[in-house]
């Protein structure tokens, strides 16, 4: 087999890593077997070679057994063609009754720019609706209206060297270590490089992030902008205002500065506000005050909030105030999480966008969309935010509802609301890869998307860098692409002529076009040097960061270096910010404060991370993190479960007892879907509170309950089959090599023969069990062997128990005739000759904690050494944070 190797972007997170991939031959794809492992591309200068873990897997997610392979309404599979009369017919219906405000789309920034594109221009131009909306509002919205207002437009200032170039990094509500693994590794490198420079990590909890920081402040949470708040009116006493910036190139400082003044008046009130002591914030503002190179880092624990805005612009107004901007290793840096959240802004993809980096209030520029699109019937005004949207299709106001490649019944604040909003809505439109979804279970109509490897277009990550996915794998079914579906209901809506795009990279050239038409330097989103790009131009596109006018093909690397905004006077606004907490309060129902996040090798709603077995053995259940003083207090053991009720419905969870977060505070991972778990999707507790000026919901602030579930046994069932019946108090389904993995726990006092029969049930049992139980214990041990194979193997504790699963999905595999030893080990839960690795910590190289542990027993004393014997952490790194907490501490003396 011949192979050519192409360049593609990875579609997991904004640092939009380069990856090298293995197109298999033309004459060998069959059925796509195998597809080689990826590698980072050394030319991106994203990553300049490097992957993590997700992205270095990738190749591993590309054959599921769940795709949509065809379109359905109803249920029933139909053509595309009658697909898309179906959904035509219906738009035109209700547009033509209830007016265009009844269509809405509601997006996703893991869509190509080009599927945003026609998406926007097919409701704000001819349907004419302002009704479009993305998950990027429960991600980037707060960053946005924080940028527009600080500068008059969403222009993200810095770039990924200033992260290396600066001397303090200050990293707020981030957890880059799991989150954006490669930049979080080229900080890691300059640190090494530069020991001087300084690391703050700004977090409630204690994260892998930390461990790289200087200093950590766990404050508490939804308190962060007081600390910049403080920052601003210490950097006037302390001498370090930039008056020569301010005055030439901002407005509004003496205001903020005065609200700062009293907000925020002594630096015992503002460390009180956080919960910290005075010492670590004055540790902080000293290196704030000796550092002119300063980046403040920033993500969701500063957007997801109901003040997210604000603190955007708190932090901006610090960095404005000392001139921090436009300057090699200073800014304020919004980073971007997922891949193309970024293009999904550069179109104009949000319902109070208009395209282009312009809005419906923009002077002009209503007019000048519309001539440029010769567009029929614009939208006028802003369209409804995500949560009001789902708010409006509860109340009958949506009627039809597009949702493209997000997953809303596990993303958006209160599944049951979503849940009410979808069954109201007369014709919900899913276009997604995976068969089987929570959201896809909710829709009427399902279009079958190409997926990343076989989609074609661009991305923009968190630096502004553009950079081509390309569709080097064909479709698998009928699996079509999104701009071409869009573009199909366009036509026989009847707007032929705008949607008869040949190629996506004619979608490029308008986009393009639009972004330079009437611009001449007015609006900071400019790629008017694409605005007439080939096929071969496009296809051979190497990574560029916009703006890219005409005349400057080689882009920008970095915003405002002359100190002039996009605001009409062009100077930048400070803006005075109040401190507030999180608007959900906490009482004596619901004492606990409700934070949420991601794991390290999952991605969001695990439709494609899910289906690499590899990277479930990090964390291979879902858990709730609570701190072992609540727990002893609530009688909660390690690894038991647990139920967390809110006002809005409730998920039971094993519980991780780590000191990682604060009393009265719990974690909770946001993955794990009903896909994977039957009661785990952590958005059931979540209000809809959002943030008045940017809608962003709260997602990292509920008020909850916590009690501990008693009387479970708990247990592990493996199979050679999926399970019919899933009748368990709880069930975790964790994707293995080999078979069926769940963990499961019921009620107590299961007997062996229900067991067997809740197992066997309606099937003829021609196998035999083998048992073992032991009254004592109340251990309970079956395997079902079948045509001498194991076919079934079930554990049942009194208490959580670590199996060996990974052997035993193996041994259902084996083809062997079973031998007495082998039936014995299954019994006994663990093979006899196989060394027991511990939970998986590399997963490059899946070397688990007992073979660290070994190592270091054996004489092994540092990070490096665990890489030389184990080669732990030499691949991606993103298990290195881990690693270095097996190094024991040793302190030297000196003489
Ligand atoms: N492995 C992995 N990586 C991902 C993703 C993924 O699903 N999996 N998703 C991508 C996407 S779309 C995004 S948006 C990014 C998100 O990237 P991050 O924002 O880094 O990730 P999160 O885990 O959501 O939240 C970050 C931290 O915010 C903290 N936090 C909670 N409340 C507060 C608070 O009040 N103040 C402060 N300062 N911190 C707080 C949490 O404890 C958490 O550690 O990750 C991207 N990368
Ligand atoms: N409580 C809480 N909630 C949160 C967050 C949090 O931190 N806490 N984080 C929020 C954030 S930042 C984000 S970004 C969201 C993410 O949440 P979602 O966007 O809901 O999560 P995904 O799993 O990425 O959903 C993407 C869907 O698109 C499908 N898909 C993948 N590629 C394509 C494609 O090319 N075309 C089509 N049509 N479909 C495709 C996938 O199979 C999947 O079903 O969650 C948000 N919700
Ligand atoms: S850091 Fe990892 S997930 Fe993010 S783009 Fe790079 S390889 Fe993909
Ligand atoms: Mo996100």
């Amino acid at each position: 087999m011949t192979a050519t190797i192409a360049k593609t972007t990875c579609p997991y997170c904004g640092v939009g890593c380069g990856v090298n991939f293995t197109v298999p031959d033309s004459t060998s794809k069959s059925g796509l077997t195998e597809v080689p492992p990826v590698s980072g591309d050394l030319d991106h200068p994203a990553n300049f070679g490097r992957l993590c873990v997700k992205g270095s897997s990738l190749s591993q997610t590309l054959q599921s057994d769940d795709r949509l392979l065809a379109p359905s309404v109803n249920g029933d599979v139909v053509s595309w063609d009658s697909a898309l009369e179906t959904v035509s017919g219906k738009i035109a219906q209700v547009v033509k009754d209830h007016g265009p405000d009844s269509f809405a789309f509601y997006l996703s920034g893991q869509i190509l720019t080009e599927d945003y594109y026609v998406a926007n221009k097919l409701a704000k131009g001819f349907i004419g609706t302002a009704n479009v909306d993305t998950n990027s509002r429960l991600c980037m919205a707060s960053a946005v209206v924080g940028y527009k207002r600080a500068f008059g437009s969403d222009t993200v200032p810095c770039n990924y060297e200033d992260l290396e170039l600066c001397d303090l990094l200050i990293m707020v509500g981030s957890n880059a270590a799991w989150t954006h693994p490669i930049l979080y590794q080229r900080i890691v490198e300059a640190k090494k490089q530069r020991p001087n420079m300084k690391v703050v990590v700004v977090d409630p909890r204690e994260t892998a992030t930390c461990d790289i920081a200087d200093l950590h402040l766990a404050i508490k949470p939804g308190s962060d902008a007081a600390i910049f708040s403080f920052l601003l009116q210490h950097s006037v006493q302390a001498g370090v205002l930039d008056n020569g910036f301010i005055s030439r190139h901002t407005n509004g400082f003496k205001e903020a500065l005065n609200q700062a003044l009293e907000s925020t008046p002594t630096l015992t009130s503002a460390a009180n506000f956080c919960g910290i002591s005075d010492e670590d914030l004055m540790q902080l503002a000293n290196w704030w005050v000796e550092t002119p190179e300063t980046v403040t880092f920033y993500s969701q624990g500063i957007n997801q909030s109901s003040s997210g805005v604000d603190k955007c612009n708190a932090i901006i107004n610090c960095h404005l105030a000392t001139g921090r901007i436009g300057k090699e290793g200073a800014g304020p840096f919004s980073i971007t999480g997922q891949p193309n959240a970024m293009g999904g802004r550069e179109v104009g993809g949000l319902a109070n966008q208009l395209a282009a980096h312009m809005d419906f209030a923009t002077p002009g520029a209503l007019e000048l969309v519309q001539r440029f699109w010769q567009a029929p019937n614009m939208a006028t005004e802003n369209g409804l935010k995500a949560v009001d949207l789902f708010q409006a299709m509860e109340e009958g106001k949506i009627k039809v509802a597009w949702i493209m490649s997000t997953n809303p019944m596990v993303s958006l604040p209160d599944t049951a609301q979503v849940r009410r909003a979808l069954e109201k809505c007369e014709l919900v439109i899913v276009s997604d890869c995976k068969a089987h979804t929570d959201t896809t279970a909710m829709a009427d109509v399902l279009f079958p998307a190409t997926g990343w490897s076989e989609k074609d277009g661009t991305v923009t990550n968190s630096e502004r860098r553009i950079s081509r996915q390309r569709g080097l794998l064909p479709a698998p079914g009928e699996a079509q692409h999104d701009w071409w579906a869009i573009c199909e209901v366009a036509k026989r809506l009847g707007y032929q002529s705008a949607f008869s795009y040949r190629n996506v990279h004619e979608i490029f050239a308008e986009h393009a076009a639009l972004s330079a038409f009437e611009n001449s330097g007015k609006r900071d989103f400019d790629i008017g040097h694409f605005s007439q790009i080939t096929k071969s131009e496009y296809d051979a596109l190497t990574p560029v960061q916009w703006p890219v006018p005409k005349g400057r093909p080689e882009g920008t690397k970095r915003m405002f270096e002359d100190g002039r905004f996009f605001t009409p006077d062009k100077r930048a606004k400070f803006v005075p910010i109040v401190p507030i907490l999180p608007l959900q309060e906490k009482t004596s129902d619901w004492p606990f404060t409700l934070n949420t996040g991601r794991v390290r090798d999952q991605w969001h709603t695990m439709t494609r991370t899910g289906d690499a077995a590899l990277l479930t053995k990090h964390t291979d259940q879902p858990y709730v993190e609570i701190h072992p003083k609540d727990a002893r207090q609530l009688g909660i053991e390690d690894k038991t479960l647990v139920r967390i009720t809110s006002p809005y419905g409730e998920v039971l969870l094993k519980a991780k007892i780590s000191r990682a977060v604060a009393p009265g505070n719990v974690f909770v991972p946001i993955h794990w879907t009903q896909q994977f778990s039957n009661a785990s999707v952590v958005s059931n507790l979540i209000p809809q509170v959002v943030d008045p000026l940017s809608g962003q919901p709260e997602s990292k602030h509920a008020q909850v309950s916590l009690e501990a579930v008693k009387n479970c046994a708990y247990g592990v069932v493996i199979s050679a089959t999926p399970l019919e019946t899933l009748d368990f108090t709880y069930w975790c389904y964790v994707p293995s090599e080999h078979g069926y993995h769940y963990e499961v726990v019921w009620p107590v006092g299961q007997s062996v023969a229900s067991l067997q029969s809740l197992f066997t049930d309606g099937h003829q049992e021609k196998g035999e069990w083998l048992e073992y139980t032991n009254p004592k214990t109340q251990q309970i041990r079956l395997a079902y062997i079948d045509n001498q194979k194991l076919a079934l193997a079930v554990y049942l504790h009194p208490k959580p128990e670590s199996i060996s699963c990974d052997w035993l999905a193996m041994t259902l595999v084996n083809n062997d005739v079973l031998s007495d030893l082998e039936r014995m080990a299954i019994l006994v839960g663990s093979p006899a000759n196989v060394e027991d690795k511990g939970e998986i910590v590399c997963s490059c190289f899946q070397i688990g904690s007992k073979q660290i542990e070994k190592a270091v027993a054996g004489g092994v004393c540092s990070v490096e050494g665990l890489g030389a014997k184990l080669k732990c952490g030499t691949n991606c790194g993103s298990c290195l944070p881990e690693l270095k907490h097996f190094i024991p501490i040793i302190t030297e003396l000196s003489a």
